[in-house]
């Protein structure tokens, strides 16, 4: 079992935990359930592994890993509605509004956000360090938020319209995919109580990371189906040629800011196996 095995499994047994109840909760823990478990967890393996990376027990940064996907399952399920992108599937299975309805779907992704930030400040980590889940807390909201991922979707929407400048797609990307990205590298760092240089260079590699990925998701949807590939898709505005190359560029931008970690004496085989996953990804695009 490989360490992104390991840690999906990990974050996964633990959602269950949070998020399963009967009774008159019966049906929203249903649908959030259903929404929370089955994606890759990157992020929440990110947070787990910069913390591991730090020298802090997985355990302590559980809290931290669980909150960054239940704002990526949220996020997901409030794009997948008709009022947004209109998907019917995710995952391979019905969309969360497929299976349980807009109405509950909407609420399963406002209780996966709200619930977010009530798992780290309920955890046994934020009792024993108030002020890293404080740090955490902030970081989430402010990256999830309208000056970040939200931020990121409404200028999507927009552009879902219009044609838009290359720059203008970097910055769509930026806020709509590296931002929750970043906030994860970064409470991950929290969580280890790490310091500012620490945390710098974290947000070096994420973002980076989170550049290439939203451009080898790209790369995929468009070799999946190019006739119904979105207008403003890196592949259409950059072409595929420039894509791959660009998703070549940005995981070596993310490999270099590695040396900062290894030039400290910190174990960084984590995150160039993470990287080797994204080559892959592009490579069977
Ligand atoms: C609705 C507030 C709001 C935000 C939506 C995340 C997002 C912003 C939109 C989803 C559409 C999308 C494909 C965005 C790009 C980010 C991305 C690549 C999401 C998919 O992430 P994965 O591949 O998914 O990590 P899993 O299923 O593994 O969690």
């Amino acid at each position: 079992m490989s360490f992104l095995d390991e840690d999906r499994a990990l974050i996964e047994d633990a959602l269950k935990k949070e998020f399963t109840c009967g009774g008159d909760y019966k049906k929203i823990s249903e649908a959030v359930l259903y929404s929370v478990i089955g994606g890759k967890m990157v992020r929440g393996t990110i947070a787990l592994e910069f913390a591991a990376m730090l020298k802090t027990d997985k355990k302590e940064a559980l809290p931290y890993a669980e909150a960054v996907e239940c704002i990526q399952a949220y996020s997901l399920i409030h794009d997948d509605l008709p009022c947004m992108d209109n998907d019917d599937m995710r995952r391979g299975k019905p969309s969360c509004h497929i299976a349980f309805g807009e109405a509950t779907a909407m609420l399963a992704g406002d209780a996966l956000l709200t619930h977010a930030f009530s798992v780290i400040a309920k955890s046994q980590s934020a009792v024993k360090y108030p002020e890293r889940a404080v740090k955490a807390v902030g970081i989430l909201s402010e990256k999830a938020g309208f000056k970040g991922m939200v931020g990121g979707q409404v200028l999507d929407l927009e552009a879902a319209e219009k044609e838009v400048s290359g720059n203008e797609l970097l910055l769509i990307h930026r806020l709509k995919t590296a931002a929750l990205i970043e906030a994860a590298a970064l409470i991950g760092c929290a969580a280890a109580g790490a310091n500012d240089e620490i945390c710098g260079y974290a947000k070096a590699f994420s973002s980076e990371f989170g550049a290439a990925f939203q451009m080898v998701d790209d790369l995929l949807d468009y070799n999946e189906n190019p006739a119904e590939c979105e207008l403003n898709s890196y592949v259409k505005i950059f072409g595929e040629d420039k894509t791959k190359a660009d998703i070549y560029a940005a995981i070596t931008r993310a490999g270099s800011a590695l040396y900062d970690f290894d030039r400290l004496g910190y174990d960084t085989g984590a995150f160039a196996s993470l990287l080797g996953f994204l080559i892959e990804r592009a490579d069977n695009s």
